[in-house]
């Protein structure tokens, strides 16, 4: 950082040099210890086991079962993988309600198998799925509700079960943001009939690519099994329809390494949240989406939402940002029913989705974990601050 910004002719967007000399990415890698992962590569090349269900793998599921608290996990190459294993496992099919408001997989998962994402509403307060849309949508087509815990916070699980329950219908979650939280103390992992996590390198917690299916349901749990390699049950002998939804040795490595160091993550993540909090407290038009300070938290996205007050758009702001280096990202605009193929088959699939396109339009999320600190912080809040000022006058 070489700059301090007083004018707006600092700004690097009006010309100036950006803030940072390398960007600042939303997304940044969380990384365990070095030597704990080379140990642990090092006991696989000399195994000479890489892949299909080897030991990491099985150590790597079991410490998972431990720590979430769940019967079953199944590890996957990535979330995507998981959900749709996850979803054909369940005999979802026609219609699944979800959020339009989550990231593109969540659809495409039910749409890659022929089966149409119903977008439901979300309430505004939470970004959360809104029970009341969830039950406007029910049709005689629909067979399951897909909830997304967004951000790590917990969707409404009580009350998508009792719609679930009340409708003859399945429901599963994406936690693919929401490892290592806890809704009222309970891991999440353990509601609906399975969660499907993403390990993926911009999750609080990777294996470079990854993701699992965890269940509490045995029967469940051997029918993914089974997906995840092809159907095989013995060397020659296939008894159902697969993929390969295998996750390798190196990545279970890279699993067994991050889950010790854990705390780490948290902490620093935790540390960047209140700061963020306190910098950002008293600009008007900002808000930053807190976290329920009585459950476990892993405080991986630090979510702010733009409103009018602030007068700089939310757009603008985000310019102005990534011309400083400061990578933020505005997940996840335009919502799913604005993308394709969604936004030719349902045009008018907004028109029921309010909520959605206000929430939208006014989030962005600001670089964390552990690869940044508490100067990067200054510095980007100081750009928020600056910018707020500047407009009001
Ligand atoms: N459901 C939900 C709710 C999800 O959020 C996701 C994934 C899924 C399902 C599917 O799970 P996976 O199949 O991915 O396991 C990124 C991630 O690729 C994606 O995994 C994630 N959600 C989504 C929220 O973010 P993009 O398109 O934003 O990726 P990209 O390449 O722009 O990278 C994001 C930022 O991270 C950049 O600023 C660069 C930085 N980055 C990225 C990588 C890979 C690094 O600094 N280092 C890295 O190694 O989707």
């Amino acid at each position: 950082m070489t700059k301090t910004i007083k004018t707006a002719a600092d700004l690097a967007i009006n010309g100036a040099s950006p803030l940072f000399d390398q960007p600042v990415h939303v997304g940044r890698p969380n990384i365990g210890d070095r030597q704990h992962f080379n140990a642990l590569a090092d006991e696989m090349f000399d195994r000479h086991w890489l892949s299909n269900d080897g030991p990491l793998v099985k150590r790597f599921e079991k410490e998972l079962c431990d720590f979430l608290k769940v019967r079953h996990c199944i590890a996957m190459c990535n979330g995507t993988i998981a959900l749709e294993i996850a979803i054909r496992a369940l005999d979802l099919r026609g219609e699944v309600i979800v959020p339009s408001y989550t990231f593109i997989a969540t659809a495409h998962a039910l749409q890659w198998q022929e089966i149409t994402p119903v977008f439901a509403d979300i309430d505004p307060s939470t970004q959360m799925l809104d029970p009341a849309s969830v039950r406007k949508m029910i049709t005689p087509r629909t067979t399951g509700i897909l909830g997304v815990h967004l951000w790590g916070r917990p969707a409404p699980v009580e009350a998508l079960q009792a719609l679930a329950d009340n409708n003859g219908l399945k429901l599963m979650f994406d936690a693919s943001h929401g490892f290592s939280c806890t809704h009222r103390g309970v891991p999440l992992g353990n509601f609906g009939q399975c969660e499907v996590f993403s390990f993926h390198a911009t999750k609080f917690f990777n294996t470079f690519e990854g993701g699992a299916v965890v269940t509490n349901n045995d029967e469940l749990a051997s029918k993914m099994r089974l997906m995840r390699n092809f159907g095989f049950v013995d060397y020659d002998k296939v008894i159902y329809p697969g993929t390969n939804g295998k996750l390798t040795e190196i990545a279970a490595a890279m699993g067994l390494t991050n889950l010790a160091d854990l705390d780490k993550f948290v902490d620093a993540n935790k540390r960047n949240y209140s700061q963020y909090r306190t910098a950002l407290a008293s600009v008007e038009g900002v808000k930053v989406l807190e976290f329920n300070a009585n459950e476990k938290n892993n405080y991986q996205y630090i979510v702010i939402e733009v409103s009018p007050a602030y007068r700089t758009s939310r757009d603008d702001l985000v310019k102005i940002l990534q011309a400083e280096n400061i990578l933020a990202r505005k997940y996840f605009w335009p919502g799913c029913h604005n993308m394709e193929p969604y936004k030719s088959y349902y045009p008018n699939a907004g028109m029921l989705l309010p909520n959605t396109s206000m929430v939208a339009g006014r989030v962005v999320v600001l670089p964390t974990g552990s690869a940044i600190g508490e100067s990067e912080i200054a510095a980007i809040t100081n750009v928020i601050r600056f910018v707020a000022t500047m407009s009001s006058h």
